[in-house]
């Protein structure tokens, strides 16, 4: 496990908004067999877990700016650090009792992304990362799979949800990369994708439309459990392009190149 100062915070801020959560998934599970639906019970309790999130972050490191799913843009006094936050991704999973959601913190130094935590408390599992530190599930050090041949490859994915733009190319992308690989999964949590290939769980996975705060934790997550990751171009502007291509070394590269030829 990282036991440096910086983790502590981000893991106790995860933990306390990560409680709420699990106390609300209780309540949504209810509320599925009502008329109204969980809907704007979701929303509250995203709400309720980013401003825990902000509120821990704040107290623990003032001064450092925010990017936030819900609260937008906070630009700190200190130029150098940003953090970057989802307080429930996997929405969509969490509003249909499915429980496989997270907590997603990520913190950049000068544009970098230097530590990441992803906390699913609905099955207590705290993933964490650190610049030159590895990254850990609860207490285990985790390591991208060591499969390098597309057929024998698990890769996850990201679909384009109703009223996003990219189905066709997205259908495009599955039916080549379905004809070379093992099998496809998709999980709904991209924060959570990243973290089951840093786990070696699967061995590649790439999905567009995103945001920075549903990767930014993941990002170091695949590069300290020794795997790499692009945008579905090829470069490095994963964050601003809102594009990711994940795995351990050979998978990436093959199915970077799956995508870009589909
Ligand atoms: C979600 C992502 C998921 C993607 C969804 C959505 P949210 O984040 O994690 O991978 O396919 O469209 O962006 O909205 O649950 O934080």
């Amino acid at each position: 496990m990282i036991r440096s100062a910086l983790m502590n915070v981000m893991t106790a801020a995860a933990l306390k908004a990560g409680r709420g959560l699990k106390r609300d998934f209780g309540e949504v599970e209810n509320l599925q067999v009502s008329v109204k639906g969980p809907g704007d019970f979701v929303t509250v309790a995203d709400q309720k877990a980013e401003k825990i999130v902000f509120e821990e972050l704040s107290k623990a490191r003032p001064g450092y700016g925010f990017i936030m799913e819900e609260g937008g843009e906070i630009e700190g006094t200190d130029k150098s650090h940003t953090w970057h936050i989802d307080p429930l991704d996997g929405t969509t999973n969490f509003l249909h009792g499915i429980p496989i959601f997270g907590v997603s913190i990520a913190l950049a130094r000068e544009g970098q992304i230097v530590a990441g935590v992803v906390y699913n408390p609905a099955v207590d599992d705290m993933f964490v990362a650190e610049r030159g530190q590895g990254a850990y599930l609860n207490n285990r050090r985790l390591r991208v799979s060591g499969r390098n041949k597309l057929p024998e490859a698990l890769i996850g994915c990201g679909i384009p949800h109703l009223g996003k733009s990219g189905h066709a190319r997205f259908s495009q992308e599955l039916s080549t990369v379905m004809g070379k690989v093992s099998n496809v999964r998709r999980l709904g949590a991209a924060a959570l994708d990243l973290c089951y290939v840093a786990a070696g769980r699967y061995d590649g996975y790439w999905e567009r439309g995103i945001k920075s705060w549903d990767i930014a934790a993941g990002l170091v997550m695949v590069k300290e459990a020794g795997g790499f990751t692009t945008d579905c171009d090829g470069g490095q502007d994963m964050l601003t392009k809102g594009s990711i291509c994940a795995g351990n070394e050979p998978i990436q590269a093959a199915l970077l190149n799956l995508i870009k030829g589909a």
